[in-house]
C-alpha cells in the first residue's frame, strides 16, 4: 500500500476539497488516473521536516541559509519499501513501478513534461500572495492553529490592495489562457484525450485553489468559465474517475480538530 504524506487543514479529510498543496494534488491526480489505492497521511505544516526525516524522505530544495528544505508530497510504498519525495519524481516512480497503469511521463516527453510542470509553478507564483493572504486571514480558519502560527511567523504573508489581488487573478487567467490557446483542442487534457503529467500539474493548481475558493464562490465559478470551460472539463474528468483514496489515518486527527472544523 502507498502512503501519501500531505499537509492537513481544518477541512475534513473526507471533504473532496481537502488538501491545499498543488504538488500533492499532482500525485493524487496521478494515483487516481492509475487506479492505485493509497492511504492519505495528513501532517501539520510545521511537522513536514520532522516527519520526512523520520520516514527517510529526501529534501527537495535548499532554504536561503543553505539548509535542506523538506516538502510534501512524499510517499512510502510498503510493497517496495521505497520512500520518494518531489512530485515529478513520485509520478516517475509510479510509472516505472506500476508499468501496467497509465504512463504519465512517456519517455520521449520527459523533458517537455518537466519544463511544462515548472511553467505551471510560475503561474502559481502569481496567485500565491493572494492565496497566502486569504488562507491566513480567513475566518473561521481553514488552517490548524499550529500551521497558522507557522505561516504567520514565516513573514511571507503580505497585505495586498484590491488592485494587487485583481492583477494577480488576471495574470493567472492570462497565463492559463496562453496554454489554452496553444493546446488548440477541447481537452479535457493537454493532449486532448490522452492524459499526462502536464495535466497533473494543471489540475494541482486548480484543486489547491478550490480548497480555498470552493464551488460556492464567485472566484471558482469564474475560473471554471475561463477559456470556454476548459478547466471545468479537466476537473470533471478527475471527478468522474473511481475513488482510490483511503482516509483511515486521518480519523484520529479529525477528532482532535473536530471543534475547529468548518
Ligand atoms: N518541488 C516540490 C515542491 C513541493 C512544495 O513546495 N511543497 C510545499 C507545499 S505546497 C511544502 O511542502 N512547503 C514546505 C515549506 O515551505 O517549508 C514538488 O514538486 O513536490
Amino acid at each position: 500500500m502507498i502512503t501519501l504524506y500531505d499537509i492537513r487543514s481544518t477541512r475534513s479529510p473526507t471533504d473532496p476539497r481537502s488538501g491545499y498543496s498543488p504538488f500533492s494534488w499532482r500525485v493524487r491526480f496521478t494515483l487516481r488516473i492509475k487506479g492505485l489505492p493509497y492511504k492519505h497521511h495528513w501532517i501539520e505544516y510545521p511537522d513536514i521536516e520532522g516527519v520526512a526525516k523520520s520516514v527517510g524522505a529526501d529534501p527537495t530544495a535548499e532554504n536561503p541559509d543553505g539548509s535542506s528544505r523538506y516538502t510534501v508530497p512524499f510517499i512510502h510504498d510498503s510493497t517496495t519499501n521505497k520512500v520518494v519525495s518531489n512530485s515529478f519524481d513520485i509520478v516517475d516512480y509510479l510509472d516505472s513501478t506500476y508499468p501496467d497503469t497509465i504512463k504519465m511521463i512517456p519517455e520521449e516527453t520527459r523533458l517537455l513534461q518537466s519544463v511544462f510542470a515548472d511553467s505551471v509553478v510560475t503561474l502559481q507564483r502569481y496567485i500565491f500572495p493572494v492565496v497566502a493572504n486569504t488562507m491566513v486571514n480567513r475566518t473561521p480558519s481553514l488552517l490548524t492553529p499550529r500551521s497558522l502560527e507557522a505561516m504567520r511567523s514565516r513573514g511571507s504573508v503580505l497585505e495586498l490592495t484590491d488592485e494587487q489581488k485583481k492583477e494577480a487573478w488576471a495574470k493567472l487567467k492570462d497565463g492559463m489562457g496562453d496554454f489554452a490557446k496553444l493546446m488548440n483542442n477541447e481537452g479535457p487534457f493537454v493532449m486532448g484525450k490522452k492524459v499526462c503529467m502536464a495535466d497533473a500539474a494543471l489540475f494541482g493548481t486548480f484543486a489547491a485553489l478550490r480548497w480555498l475558493w470552493d464551488e460556492t464562490t464567485n472566484e471558482w465559478k469564474d475560473m471554471m468559465s475561463w477559456h470556454g470551460g476548459r478547466w471545468s472539463r479537466l476537473m470533471e474528468a478527475f471527478e468522474g474517475l473511481p475513488e482510490v483514496e483511503k482516509y483511515s489515518e486521518a480519523e484520529g486527527n479529525l477528532k482532535i480538530y473536530g471543534v475547529a472544523m468548518v
